[in-house]
């Protein structure tokens, strides 16, 4: 029999649900995030509004806890495994959208840096826009994406880092590619929390894309302009 204070997530309205949700986050409990990702799409609600509004909302209050050294790793590590599980729940709602090809993408966290859910989730959202993506995972140096850039004779380069640290990584790339003439080959688009417009501009890359849905907008325009240019 359920205790009396056990929540039922079905019963509760959106608000509430999405509120509860936040906790479960917090909690880092995957499989109620799960339960409460699948009641809200019966609901109707777009796979968008549950990523952001749901998920992506309660990872700010994880965050700004993780910061104020109120939760630890291991608490932020299972939050971050709980909203992958929502996540994954999300993704071939967002994938399956028979889009037309766009172009291709290699897309990755740089050097140093292992954080991998907003590089995800742009990659889920680009793969649903209509675009290939190959995502070469976390912690790359230089030669990864050079590498897969050339194998997977990409279009667009994106590049992901959430510490102060290692966000310099980003102009170690586009030096080389610079060094290596290869630069203007590629679109490079470069994303995540600590970056601005400002240092995107400094680095050299073509743009910062703020989130995920920017970085759709964002490719999708600079590509049909590269298309445009081609064939003037
Ligand atoms: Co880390 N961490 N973390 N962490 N972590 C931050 C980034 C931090 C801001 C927390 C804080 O202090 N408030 C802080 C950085 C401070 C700074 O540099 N100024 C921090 C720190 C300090 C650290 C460690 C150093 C902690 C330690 O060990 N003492 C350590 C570093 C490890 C390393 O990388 N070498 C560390 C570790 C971890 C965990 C492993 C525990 C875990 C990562 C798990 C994982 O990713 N699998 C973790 C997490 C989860 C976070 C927070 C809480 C959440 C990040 C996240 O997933 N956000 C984060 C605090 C925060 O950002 N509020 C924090 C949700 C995600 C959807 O948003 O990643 O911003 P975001 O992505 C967005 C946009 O930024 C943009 O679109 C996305 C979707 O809209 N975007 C792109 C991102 N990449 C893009 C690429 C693009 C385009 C757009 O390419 C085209």
């Amino acid at each position: 029999m359920a205790d009396e204070d056990d929540i039922i997530l079905s019963e509760l309205d959106d608000e509430e649900l999405v509120q509860q949700m936040h906790d479960d986050l917090y909690d880092g409990l995957k499989e109620e995030i799960e339960e409460a990702v699948n009641i809200l799409v019966e609901r109707g609600w777009t796979p968008y509004d549950i990523l952001t509004k749901a998920l992506v909302a309660g990872m700010t209050v994880v965050g700004n806890d993780f910061r104020d050294g109120i939760l630890f790793v291991p608490e932020v590590l299972l939050a971050a495994n709980a909203m992958k599980g929502g996540m994954a729940i999300l993704k071939p709602m967002l994938v399956e959208t028979g889009a037309p090809r766009m172009g291709k993408m290699v897309i990755g966290t740089v050097k140093g840096d292992i954080h991998d859910i907003g590089k995800n989730l742009v990659a889920m959202m680009m793969e649903g826009a209509g675009f290939e993506v190959v995502d070469i995972g976390i912690n790359n140096p230089v030669e990864n994406y050079l590498e897969a850039l050339e194998r997977e004779e990409a279009d667009i380069l994106g590049m992901s880092a959430l510490l102060t640290t290692t966000m310099p990584y980003m102009k170690v790339v586009i030096d080389t590619m610079k060094e290596k003439g290869i630069r203007d080959n590629y679109l490079v688009l470069v994303g995540g929390a600590p970056l601005n417009e400002e240092f995107g501009k400094a680095i050299g890359a073509d743009a910062y894309c703020r989130d995920a849905a920017i970085s759709v907008e964002i490719a999708k325009d600079m590509i049909a302009r590269k298309h445009n240019q081609m064939g003037a």
